[in-house]
């Protein structure tokens, strides 16, 4: 009778997998080449959360520019800048957008880890 139980305790796991994967859809998992060793100090730098309008897409270099307000869990003060995107993540998102996002700021920058539109 136990493994009912185990069952839906195996899937929930799964989904949450799968839940994470999809807010990164530039992630490697294999963390073995530069871009893995790159990625893992930007997934070790903590999330945090603003809100903000995008001014510029970049989508040679995959970057958007946002003019956020205040992040207090960095002590930001309201700025404009360019966060790294993923491929996929400004889908759907213009010019004049007022978005809400999230993203790590790691060594080599700032990374949106999810964006959209308010
Ligand atoms: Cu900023």
């Amino acid at each position: 009778m136990n493994t009912p139980l185990i069952s839906a305790g195996a899937l929930l796991l799964t989904l949450s997998f799968s839940a994470t994967a999809e807010d990164m859809p530039g992630m490697k998992m294999d963390g073995m080449n530069m871009d893995g060793m790159a990625m893992e100090s930007t997934q070790a730098a903590p999330t945090a959360s603003a809100e903000g309008t995008i001014k510029a897409i970049d989508g040679e270099r995959h970057t958007v520019t946002l003019a956020h307000g205040p992040v207090a869990a960095l002590h930001w003060p309201p700025m404009t800048m360019a966060f790294k995107t993923t491929p996929g993540q400004l889908d759907g998102l213009q010019v004049g957008d007022k978005v809400a996002f999230e993203f790590r700021n790691g060594n080599d920058g700032a990374a949106i880890m999810s964006i959209r539109k308010q």
